[in-house]
């Protein structure tokens, strides 16, 4: 049976990862971090407890990454674990490069040590595009990377070091440069669960008003449950490779409210606020991802669209 080991397991897409893996018939382990209330933090995989394993560690602890690889001996290794909130990492920004940077070199490293032969996926994200979009307003795999975040630096090393892991000691690391995408477990602090959350809260009577920060930045927005399973194909394709997972269809902050206080039978205009406190220093402006690359090497499309995702979402959201 073949073994897959995940970092950041509790995460959006580690739990979508393992449930694809589990069907699929893989061993399954994951990396989970010590924390006070740790009932809380794994609420996207109780439900599989009793069918993964898992040990405590931390990206920062390189030992502890070493100590996992040589227990379990993994034949995959996805490095999703980051500190994966761009806004928050302009407010730490050492934190957020010490994770998602060192970390992943410290994932590569141990793989070097421990696993050589092991494939590895890591967490790449369109973030480091940056301001950079190629003519025909698409970004992808040859768009230069122009990082304006914290965190799109800190993907950028990320990446960097995969590719000269690849090439310097023969490891197979392939880079997922993904596009945003989200689901009924994505964060609450990420503009499609806030949106879609503060509009059922405004249906409900709880409050009249969502405090927003800009409404004219685009983004492609696709499904973690279709991108997870790119993320599996990835790693099973003939030789390393980095590639673009994207719906290639945009859409403003804006139009994403419009969709769903519709939905609701509401209008944005009467609720949402502007407040400063959620703009960025410096704002990525525009994402839409040309994925025709990845989608003809790997044979894969996405099942959802934007429409049917913020459905699926506002319908889990509802239950609340
Ligand atoms: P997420 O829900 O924020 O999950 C991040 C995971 O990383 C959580 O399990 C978290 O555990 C763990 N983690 C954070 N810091 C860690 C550390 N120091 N050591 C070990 N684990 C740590 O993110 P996601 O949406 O699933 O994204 C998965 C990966 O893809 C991330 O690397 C993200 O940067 C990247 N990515 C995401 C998108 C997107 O749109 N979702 C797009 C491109 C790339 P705790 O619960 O303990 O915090
Ligand atoms: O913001 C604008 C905000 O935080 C999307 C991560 O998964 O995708 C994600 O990063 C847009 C931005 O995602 C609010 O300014 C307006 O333009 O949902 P977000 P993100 O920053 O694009 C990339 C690819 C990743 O790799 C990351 O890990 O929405 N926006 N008002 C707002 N955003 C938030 N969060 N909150 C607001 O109130």
């Amino acid at each position: 049976m073949k073994k897959a080991f995940i970092t950041g397991i509790n995460g959006q897409d580690g739990s979508y990862l393992t449930e694809h893996l589990l069907n699929s018939g893989y061993e399954v382990a994951g990396l989970v971090r010590r924390s006070s209330v740790s009932e809380n933090q794994t609420y996207r995989i109780n439900h599989l407890e009793d069918k993964i394993k898992t040990y405590y560690g931390d990206l920062i602890d390189k030992s502890s990454i070493t100590n996992a690889l040589k227990d379990f001996k993994p034949n995959l290794i996805f490095n999703l674990a980051a500190q994966s909130h761009v806004r928050l990492s302009f407010d730490m920004p050492a934190f957020t490069t010490q994770v998602n940077a060192i970390g992943a070199l410290n994932v590569f490293d141990s793989v070097k040590e421990i696993c050589p032969d092991a494939r590895v996926y890591q967490a790449s994200s369109s973030e480091m595009f940056g301001s950079s979009v190629d003519d025909d307003n698409f970004q992808r795999e040859t768009t230069p990377m122009t990082p304006v975040s914290p965190y799109g630096c800190s993907k950028l090393y990320a990446y960097s070091i995969a590719r000269n892991f690849r090439k310097a000691y023969g490891l197979f690391i392939s880079n997922g440069i993904l596009f945003n995408h989200e689901s009924p477990r994505r964060g609450t602090n990420f503009v499609t669960a806030k949106v879609i959350k503060g509009a059922l809260n405004i249906k409900k009577g709880y409050t009249d008003k969502l405090e927003m920060g800009n409404l004219d930045s685009y983004r492609d927005w696709g499904h973690s449950s279709d991108y997870t399973k790119a993320m599996i194909k990835l790693l099973n394709y003939e030789n390393p490779e980095d590639i673009v997972i994207s719906t290639g269809k945009a859409y403003s902050v804006r139009e994403l409210c419009e969709v769903v206080f519709n939905e609701l039978g509401l209008d944005y205009k009467d609720h949402i606020v502007i407040n400063e406190r959620f703009f960025r220093p410096q704002e990525l402006s525009y994402l839409q991802g040309d994925s025709s690359k990845g989608r003809k090497m790997l044979n894969w499309e996405p099942e959802f669209t934007f429409k049917t995702l913020l459905s699926d979402m506002i319908k889990h959201f509802e239950k609340e």
